[in-house]
């Protein structure tokens, strides 16, 4: 959940995680006595536990929506009282036979509820790693760099100037001060405490009977070998983003020339308009295919016709209740936050809030008025739509499918919103050229692939490092080096200077200091293409069988029949296991990568013929950057190696 989506992931999200799926129940007599009274039970419970979390959610959005010492200490306290309660709950619960329960949803909540998650940990130890969690989203969400071009201005937070920052210099000097100095103002200064935050959840994951944490985030997927899985849906998409990356690299030698870029190395993560280059939409307008076709980008109109964050909303808003879904409630748009405030600081790094009492929903975001933020607006509101959808569910089945599901909901839409089509038809892009409409759809597919093919990588390996790190394969003393080998080895990318584990990269990311898993945004990456295809075919948009009704090219927008079918996967929840969730709306219970490799099959051609026309290596060759144990090791390599022509490089950088 959300903003100490520590907290909540420690506490609620963990607490009521899911379980393994249950077979089909078969007729049977009435109830025991037992039964009922475990019913009874469980009803109890979840009304004290809805209170609690009520609470408890109030008074982390308190916290994140003003960072002040006092504030953290309330949502501690609120923490611990819910911690308290469900420890105590447990004592009785585990007195029922709930294994054998006939009713299977009762059977399903029990297993929820049994999992006590972080919860088992002695109260000082709770305390502490709630307290661990709160000061580095502290100290992310309050960094503040130096301008490059005026040493002396030193407000520049992360949201907004730096991300436009990166979005928006040309300077390869500028972008790398930028990268660089976020990194010593965030990651760097929190790597002890991301130490200690390891060890009291591996402590908490071994009283729950896991060998580290990343069982008990595992956990919420109920598949055996899921790992197995990804890696397997990985390596169909990997082809297609090498391809992306070819041809990115290209645009970005002739952009800041060879000395910055090399031909066949990786790309410097510094020049990807992305602070963590985890999308690369920023590069769109010097890289897209078609310089002289449509550009596809709203952000221009946005501006022109000088929208608001309100109307970003309200435009979003539209595009669910036109399929028949929910509007959102007036206390969404009375407590929300929806624009950064001038007098305290917040968590600025967007969020979705369920209060638990089936009234009260909210998104926090410092939206910018741009294309990107129109984008998480809609995946914010998708959240939201989510549990609207559920509110009347049991407390312990309000929840996504997986976590993966909540995630894709907002980008389904987003999806349909960012067509050309689209687009037109809500006046954020002019009418276009008839002649140029292949061209057109070419570079609309580019601009979605700087977006989900660039962050398939990214949204796999943050959570295979961390997976490394929880089970102790990655050592405290290695974090910033191994994390800095997967980066090359999935993303093909290199840091801008030389690394040392002085530094804390990781760090520098949201989920990472806010213990938020992120395996969840890779999952949604592939099911997100499997729903809208479903209900682009659902909506008659999308005719494998006619080339005018190409996937890249649905629009769901108006379609009822489709806001049907993703309602009926909505409204379950966490209530079934994921696939049948899954095929409520697909027809399909299996993760399927064949959604996205269809929608980008025309771009992948595309792509295929450009890198072989000039003559581009797709892959890389081994990065020249070297990441060692101490900057005082990394000085004595450059003054030894200042002859040779990698340490030349090297030497020329910051810090
Ligand atoms: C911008 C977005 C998250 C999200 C926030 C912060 C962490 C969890 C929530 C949850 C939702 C829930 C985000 C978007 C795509 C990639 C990723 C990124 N913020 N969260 N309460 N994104 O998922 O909305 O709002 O499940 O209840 O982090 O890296 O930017
Ligand atoms: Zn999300």
């Amino acid at each position: 959940m959300e903003v100490s989506p520590a907290l909540v992931a420690m506490l609620v999200a963990m607490v009521l995680l899911p379980v393994a799926p249950t077979p089909a129940p078969t007729p049977t007599p009435a109830p025991s006595a037992e039964e009922m009274a475990g019913k009874q039970f469980l009803e109890d419970f979840t009304r004290g536990m809805a209170t609690l979390l009520n609470r408890y959610k109030l008074a982390s959005w308190a916290y994140a929506s003003n960072l002040t010492d006092h504030n953290m200490q309330l949502q501690l306290q609120a923490a611990v009282e819910m911690a308290t309660y469900q420890k105590q709950q447990w004592q009785q619960l585990v007195q029922f036979p709930w294994r054998s329960f006939q009713n299977r949803d009762t059977r399903r909540q029990f297993e929820v509820i049994a999992d006590l998650g972080m919860a088992t940990l002695p109260p000082e130890r709770f305390q502490q790693l709630g307290r661990l969690i709160g000061q580095m989203q502290g100290t992310y969400s309050t960094a503040k760099v130096c301008d490059y071009h005026n040493r002396t201005k030193c407000n520049l937070s992360l949201e907004p100037e730096l991300v436009q920052l990166l979005a928006h210099s040309g300077d390869a000097d500028e972008l790398r001060h930028a990268w660089v100095e976020w990194r010593r103002a965030s990651g760097e200064k929190v790597r002890g405490l991301f130490e200690q935050y390891v060890a009291i959840s591996n402590e908490a994951a071994a009283l729950n009977n896991y060998t580290d944490l990343s069982g008990l985030w595992l956990k919420a997927y109920e598949t055996p070998n899921f790992r197995e899985e990804l890696q397997r849906l990985w390596e169909q998409m990997q082809p297609l983003y090498q391809q992306l990356h070819a041809y990115v690299r290209r645009h970005l030698r002739m952009r800041y020339g060879d000395a910055e870029v090399t031909q066949q190395g990786p790309i410097p993560a510094h020049l990807l308009g992305n602070m963590w280059s985890q999308t690369w939409e920023g590069i769109y307008q010097f890289s897209k295919p078609f310089p002289n076709a449509q550009a596809t980008d709203a952000t221009p109109k946005m501006q022109e016709q000088n929208y608001t964050p309100l109307r970003m909303f309200r435009l979003a808003e539209e595009f669910f209740t036109s399929l028949n879904l929910s509007a959102m409630p007036r206390v969404f748009w009375e407590r929300s936050i929806i624009e950064k405030p001038a007098d305290r600081e917040i968590v600025c790094h967007a969020s979705a809030w369920d209060f638990g009492d089936g009234q009260d929903f909210r998104i926090k975001q410092c939206t910018r008025v741009d294309m990107k933020d129109l984008y998480v607006v809609h995946h914010e509101m998708g959240h939201v739509q989510y549990f609207l959808q559920y509110k009347d569910q049991p407390l312990i089945f309000r929840r996504g499918a997986n976590p993966g599901f909540h995630e894709a909901v907002g980008d389904v839409m987003a999806l349909s919103v960012s067509t050309p089509k689209h687009l037109r038809k809500v006046g954020l892009l002019g009418a276009g050229d008839a002649s140029q409409s292949s061209q057109t759809a070419l570079n609309h597919l580019y601009h979605t692939a700087l977006q989900k093919v660039a962050f398939l990588p990214f949204g796999y390996l943050m959570d295979l490092w961390r997976w490394d790190v929880f089970s102790g394969r990655i050592a405290p003393s290695e974090y910033n080096c191994r994390w800095w080998r997967l980066r090359e080895e999935y993303q093909g990318l290199e840091p801008p200077v030389d690394r040392t584990e002085e530094d804390f990269d990781p760090g520098a990311k949201y989920h990472i200091i806010s213990s938020v898993p992120y395996i969840r945004y890779f999952v949604s990456s592939v099911l997100q293409f499997q729903i809208h295809r479903a209900l682009c075919l659902e909506a008659g948009e999308f005719d494998p069988n006619d080339a005018n009704k190409p996937l890249h090219n649905c629009d769901i927008h108006g379609s009822v029949a489709a806001g049907e079918k993703l309602k009926a996967m909505l409204r379950l929840g966490n209530s079934r296991p994921w696939p049948e969730a899954l095929e409520a709306v697909t027809g399909s219970r299996h993760m399927d990568a064949s959604g996205l490799l269809d929608y980008f099959r025309p771009l992948k051609q595309w792509l295929e013929e450009e890198n072989q026309r000039n003559g581009e290596n797709v892959g890389w060759v081994p990065s020249t950057r070297v990441c060692v144990a101490t900057r005082e090791e990394l000085a004595i390599l450059r003054s030894r190696n200042s002859t040779d022509s990698a340490f030349t490089r090297t030497a020329s950088t910051e810090p």
